[in-house]
């Protein structure tokens, strides 16, 4: 018997308003839908029924094509150039009809041309917090919490010695909330075509942020490595929804402004293509670490993903900090500390909390207490998904970095280093999630400890 329940974040779409796109928002309405791919356009020999007009897609090209160049032959298309693409040699476009598709795929230039999917947050749920000092976006609390994601893998051990100091940790995501007092996030940003800012709109990104560098203060929580700096990348929108051009264009900036650890909280249901995996491989070979949330969708393994799905990344399932209830007639089974969370997407690299407890009534109803941590306007709130378990692995990789561990030994630490490797995350008892398999429950002491070459 399988629980259906409403886990997923909404997929809501997204208004455009890129620089030089009168031409394109005179063609209709916003939001417009992702073009057919060049591999579906030339096996079927026809554009796919129900391909709406106008739509995005990524162009890719040679290595050695410019932005110029790209933008021509994006242009004499009859296409409109978004934006370049620098980090995938390619360019973002906007596609007004179906001639101006075939001409563009047309284009002796052109290498390969990719839709332009959406991507969101993967925050499913949780109960509402209650914002610090008890009031709506108050001013925090007059103590600090260690919050039980913080205190199960340990990072409240290492301060003495390790804080993440010096080490730059990107937040692509929704934004940062820039007035919250309990962070520090550095001045240089960026923000995608499509925003005016880099301050969060939605609340996501400063929750993210907060996991990962809450400062260690006398207010509110505090980080995994709370001396680290968080770097606002806007890449999401309100709702918590974007495009796949935007969290490229948003690695392209990441490359280029000394960037240690990329957290992406994010991701949609399909398969890595070659513009992701392409950005991927730039980031690591440029020596950053990327982390992943591994997805909320307990049906799904990370091959499934993206970016999860990319090679390269470090993908992080869901467990629950804490010990929950299960009074569930229908599945019998402890939820104890370490349980794989009921939604969390399988086969991941390691497990991290994203949770702090479940609890199941006789009906087979889930309570998810969230994972806390800042609350967008000031304060806490709880949240719980994939996109709460990746930010202290991504805490971890700060912690490795600013103790001297070398930028390829950190996936090797982080996973060497988990503990109750082999038997944790354990099996949920309602969804049958069970996580990754093997590689075990994070472990600040743990991946510190660790001597990988
Ligand atoms: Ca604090």
């Amino acid at each position: 018997m399988r629980f259906q329940m409403t886990f997923f974040a909404a997929i809501v779409a997204v208004g455009m308003a890129a620089p030089g796109m009168a031409a394109a928002q005179s063609m209709g309405a916003a939001p417009f839908a992702a073009c057919p791919s060049l591999d579906t356009l030339e096996s079927l020999g026809e554009v796919p029924e129900g391909t709406s007009f106008p739509c995005l897609g990524i162009a890719t090209f040679g290595r050695d094509s410019d932005a110029s160049g790209r933008g021509a032959v994006v242009a004499r298309s009859g296409a409109v150039a978004r934006f370049d693409l620098g980090i995938v040699d390619g360019s973002a476009v906007l596609v007004p009809n179906e001639r101006a598709l075939w001409d563009l795929v047309g284009a002796p230039e052109l290498l390969q041309f990719y839709p332009d999917r959406r991507v969101h947050a993967f925050a499913p749920g949780g109960k509402k917090g209650k914002p610090g000092g008890g009031s709506s976006g108050g001013g925090g609390t007059a103590t600090q919490t260690v919050p039980s994601g913080v205190h199960r893998i340990g990072a409240d051990t290492v301060w003495g010695a390790d804080t993440g100091l010096n080490v730059r940790v990107a937040i692509v995501d929704t934004g940062i909330d820039f007035n919250h007092t309990d962070l520090a996030p550095a001045d240089d940003c960026f923000f995608a075509a499509s925003y005016s800012s880099c301050q969060d709109d939605n609340g996501h990104g400063t929750h993210v942020a907060g996991i990962v560098a809450a400062l260690d203060n006398d207010q509110d929580v505090v980080g995994v490595a709370p001396d680290a700096t968080v770097v606002a990348v806007k890449v999401l929108d309100a709702n918590g929804s974007g495009l796949d051009s935007e969290v490229l264009d948003g690695l392209g900036w990441v490359l280029a402004h000394s960037i240690d650890v990329v957290n992406m909280s994010l991701g949609e249901t399909a398969a890595c293509n070659g513009p992701w995996q392409t950005a991927i491989d730039n980031l690591t070979g440029a020596g950053i670490v990327v982390v992943v949330a591994a997805g909320n969708d307990y049906t799904e393994t990370v091959s499934d993903m993206t970016p999860a799905g990319c090679a390269g990344v470090i993908s992080v399932a869901s467990t629950v900090a804490e010990d929950g209830s299960n009074k569930c007639i229908f599945a019998s089974g402890a939820i104890n500390r370490d349980t794989a969370s009921y939604f969390t997407t399988n086969e991941a690299t390691i497990a991290a909390p994203g949770g702090r407890s479940e609890d199941w009534n006789r009906g087979c109803g889930g309570r998810l207490n969230g994972i806390l941590s800042l609350n967008l306007g000031g304060g806490t709130t709880t949240k719980s998904g994939t996109s709460m378990a990746a930010p202290h692995v991504a805490g971890v990789a700060a912690l490795l970095l600013g103790a001297g561990a070398s930028w390829d030994q950190v996936a090797c630490d982080i996973t060497s280093g988990s503990e109750v490797s082999g038997s944790a995350p354990y099996t949920h008892p309602i969804s049958g999630a069970t996580g990754t398999q093997g590689s075990g429950i994070l472990s600040a002491p743990g991946a510190l400890a660790s001597s990988c070459p």
